[in-house]
């Protein structure tokens, strides 16, 4: 109860994550479900209600009499996190006085964050999409870095921090490309302003408040008593703690080795690196290494206010100021919200950059290590469905409704849908030829990534550029028999992604008629990668990019272990639940290390067992295509 119930909470704030790992452990001790329940039932009336949202969330998900149990989305429970404050009273006002029947879906307007004044705001589509920041919150639900052990310490979880965060930042970069803009810089110099404002236009609800915007060229010190103070939250640190600490870690990734909290030094790995720099508590050495990114985010979200001087609420009869009315963090400050942020992005280009600093230490891949004898990847060609189009991915803005009524009515008076315009796809079909030339059946995984073909400047790119570009589109497993094989796979099968239906649960018209069934799998499996943005943008020139097929050995990638009964639908940056990661391999591989020598572009980098195909993404903008239907079934 130290945190208010209308404060904002933030994970990302060493003391609000101690009081929710404290709840993760009073839910996950109830020794029956019954327990459970009164516990909850109880914490409900007197907690804070995101506090009580989230350590409810991670403890349904974990405990094994309740993990099947349905986890509402977030923007249904707090829709404040993904709509502007003024669409949330429009549909208020139709719910309140517009009768079901009549009812007609409340359209949000795609621009309502920035003018095209803002460059940044070319992004907007992609950093304010729902889904994107559903399955970021989703990502941590799955993934908490503070709690009990048993339910941090997932396998390879510090590796998959990275890889996910990876995967954005290029996916992120691949978007800006497609806009005409540069890729992101990293934030390295914590005293420089930061150039990108932002705006989020987004109220909450429960702190009654709207998040705070940042302008232009805000700093992070304003050279105060501490860079950041803010006592309420128990907050204390100075931007030379966040250097301190990310100096330490550049010692231990060049040194390779790192100083336990025991003072033995252990050998540094990618998943011990995730751990450090997160950092979760499986840090080796949370004295030595710190807290960067978590508090890389806080700093950020506090600069409008760093020492908490503007509080606003003065209550005369106390005769004190409100606990819970400080200015409090910006969108970046919460998992749920921080992908809408340009400034998220700087950061992250800064985690990312620790990683890289250290895959660049490791052993380069030897020809070994990625060909596969006897494979060859013979033809790749991609197959645009209900169209004769080869080797062009088409991007359209298409409208889509969610029904918002669980998060505003507590009364069952019907759906009320919001109509949000969001990036898409036409479904597409893989079509890949492999001989194989050995004289019995190899089992091998194919492997599918994308990239642009040219840097910001228009010019062919090296492969150590070029590598940090490729995004993961597909990966699965096949038996190849001697001599030719014919392979074709669908795009809505990718290793990366979930239905959009699975992304909000209960999109309006396509309501499933189990509902719970639907909702079990959304538990664990609602975390995947949206699926109606697996794909880039591109441009309506049509955006040059490489389709990077490659088929691996399987002997190489095997993990023992049955896939019964377990939702794997977004494996590659979801990890499957209560199982090891289904990849042996490092993750990101083969694009996760320094050419071998003498390598430096990506037709020098492939083996026979790849192959590099010259693709385009064509964007057409011709008003937006109206489907509430299953994005999939357009055709
Ligand atoms: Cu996912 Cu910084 O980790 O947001």
């Amino acid at each position: 109860m130290q945190i208010g119930r209308r404060e904002q909470f933030s994970l990302f704030i060493p003391k609000h994550r101690r009081i929710a790992a404290h709840l993760i452990n009073i839910f996950m001790g109830m020794r029956t479900e019954k327990d459970f329940l009164s516990a909850a039932v109880y914490t409900r009336d007197v907690l804070n209600p995101y506090l009580y949202n989230y350590a409810l969330s991670v403890a349904i998900l974990h405990r094994p009499d309740t993990r099947n149990l349905p986890i509402p989305p977030l923007h249904e429970t707090f829709p404040e996190k993904y709509m502007a404050g003024e669409v949330l009273g429009r549909l208020k006002e139709e719910l309140n006085i517009v009768d079901s029947g009549s009812r007609i879906p409340l359209v949000i307007p795609q621009d309502y964050t920035a003018s095209n004044l803002e460059v940044e705001h070319r992004l907007a589509y992609f950093r304010e999409d729902p889904g994107l920041n559903l399955h970021h919150w989703h990502w941590h639900l799955v993934y908490p870095f503070n709690g009990p052990r048993n339910i941090v310490s997932k396998d390879r979880r510090g590796e998959l921090f990275y890889y996910l965060h990876q995967q954005i930042m290029g996916r992120y970069n691949f978007e800006r490309f497609c806009n005409n803009l540069a890729r992101t810089r990293r934030l390295i110099n914590l005293r420089e302003p930061i150039e990108e404002g932002y705006f989020p236009k987004l109220d909450s609800l429960v702190a009654s408040r709207v998040w705070p915007p940042r302008h232009a060229n805000a700093r992070l010190s304003y050279l105060l008593l501490q860079d950041i103070y803010r006592e309420l939250d128990q907050l204390k640190f100075d931007l030379l703690d966040l250097e301190r600490w990310r100096d330490r870690i550049f010692e231990a990734i060049h040194k390779g080795e790192v100083v336990t909290d025991r003072g033995q030094t252990q050998q540094l790995d990618i998943d011990m690196l995730g751990n450090m720099v997160e950092a979760s508590v499986l840090t080796p050495n949370a004295n030595l290494y710190g807290d960067v990114h978590n508090l890389g985010h806080v700093a950020i979200g506090l600069c409008h206010d760093p020492d908490g001087r503007h509080l606003v609420s003065y209550c005369r009869v106390r005769r004190t100021f409100f606990e819970e009315s400080d200015e409090t963090f910006g969108v970046i400050g919460d998992s749920a919200t921080a992908m809408r942020d340009p400034a998220f992005y700087r950061w992250h280009a800064f985690v990312d950059d620790l990683f890289h600093e250290h895959k660049n230490t490791l052993p380069r891949y030897t020809r070994e290590q990625i060909d596969y004898p006897g494979i060859r990847v013979t033809g790749v060609e991609l197959e645009i469905r209900g169209t004769k189009t080869k080797n062009e991915f088409h991007t359209f803005w298409q409208e889509s409704d969610v029904d918002m009524s669980r998060g505003l009515d507590f009364q069952p008076r019907g759906t009320v849908l919001a109509r949000f315009t969001h990036l898409q796809h036409r479904p597409f079909n893989y079509k890949i030829q492999v001989e194989n030339s050995n004289n019995a059946n190899k089992i091998g995984t194919v492997r599918i990534f994308l990239a642009p073909k040219f840097d910001e400047r228009g010019l062919p790119m090296l492969f150590t550029d070029q590598k940090g570009l490729f995004i993961e589109l597909e990966k699965f497993q096949v038996t190849l028999k001697p001599k030719s094989n014919n392979i074709s796979r669908r795009s809505e099968e990718s290793s990366v992604t979930i239905p959009f239906e699975q992304t909000f649960r209960n999109l309006s018209k396509n309501r499933p008629a189990d509902e719970d069934s639907s909702a079990m799998a959304f538990n664990f499996c609602g975390c995947g990668w949206p699926h109606h943005l697996l794909i880039p943008k591109g441009s309506e020139q049509g955006f040059p990019c490489q389709l990077f097929v490659m088929v691996s050995n399987y002997d190489g990638d095997k993990i023992d272990q049955s896939m019964e009964g377990q939702c794997a639908d977004a494996a590659s940056y979801c990890g499957i639940r209560d199982k090891l990661y289904p990849d042996k391999r490092s993750m990101g591989y083969p694009f996760d290390r320094q050419p071998r020598e003498n390598v430096s572009t990506l037709q020098e980098f492939i083996t026979p067992n790849m192959l590099v195909k010259d693709v385009t993404i064509k964007f057409t903008n011709r008003g937006n295509e109206r489907t509430t239907d299953t994005p999939n079934t357009l055709n």
